[in-house]
């Protein structure tokens, strides 16, 4: 039997050291989801017990952009602590993760708690305001390489995250499914997408993480921030470069690598 706790130990050490580390389901054909969930836990308990607190939850893989990225054909979900936010316009330090990329999402503020079963209208009547968003990626597996309960127990790859600086209400938008988003590298455009990206509405999947965790016994709750998913697909942070993320209606984000 696969222990939940060795697995977010060998994470945690990756993480400290930061030293990619090989996938764990090539040696435990028996690792499965309910396991690589109590590995996340055991992973961001570590955290807690450090002394930072839990702000939110991040969703993974919610669009197809990011699943063929990836390899991987299901959503996840990992935990947000405090130690993640990173300030507006800090650049990503270097040597503070192993090997990190970057993508752009739109994360919610929630107002109130997101009771099951949760809707698209259900979670926008719940949402205080909503944010251009970066996830900083660092997956603890050498190349990014891992199945759908790999990633899960790494806590969905999360390493860092960037809140943009405009906030709007979801009512004050026209329509979140609609929010473009342009990637640059050095100036030069790279990619774009629409929030429907994920899962046809960037609210879709904070429904759907509301229902999950609603299943857990968990619950969404007035307060926390949930980064919603990768919009597009990601791109790797290097020493001196630039990467810069505008939003319709919500500003822009830049990250240097540093
Ligand atoms: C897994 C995390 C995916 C997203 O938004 O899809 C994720 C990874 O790609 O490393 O954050
Ligand atoms: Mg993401």
């Amino acid at each position: 039997m696969i222990d939940p706790q060795d697995i977010a130990d060998e994470l945690i050490a990756a993480e400290r050291e930061h030293k990619a580390i090989g996938q764990f389901s090539d040696n435990y054909p028996d690792f499965d989801l309910e396991t690589a969930y109590r590995a996340q836990r055991a992973f961001v308990q570590s955290k807690l017990d450090a002394g930072e607190r839990l702000v939110g939850y991040k969703l993974g893989l919610t669009s197809r952009n990011k699943q063929q990225a990836m390899g991987v054909d299901a959503p996840l979900y990992g935990r947000v602590t405090s130690g993640m936010i990173c300030g507006y316009g800090e650049p990503v330090r270097l040597d503070r993760f192993i090997h990190p990329r970057v993508e752009s999402e739109i994360a919610f503020l929630l107002a109130r708690d997101i009771e099951p079963p949760a809707t698209v209208i259900s979670v926008l009547a719940a949402t205080d305001v909503v944010f251009g968003a970066v996830d900083v990626l660092d997956s603890r597996y050498e190349g990014f390489k891992f199945t759908l309960t790999d990633v899960v127990a790494d806590n969905a790859s999360a390493g860092g995250f960037y809140l943009g600086p405009v906030t709007r209400r979801p009512g004050e938008l026209e329509d979140l499914g609609l929010i473009g988003c342009v990637v640059r590298v050095g100036g030069e455009v790279v990619m774009t997408a629409a929030g429907a990206a994920v899962m046809g509405h960037p609210a879709a999947s904070v429904a759907w993480l509301a229902n999950q965790l609603a299943a857990e016994g968990e619950v969404l709750q007035a307060g926390q921030l949930v980064f919603s998913g990768g919009v597009t697909a990601p791109v790797p942070v290097v020493a001196g470069g630039s990467v810069t993320f505008q939003f319709g209606g919500l500003g822009s984000i830049e990250v240097a690598g540093a």
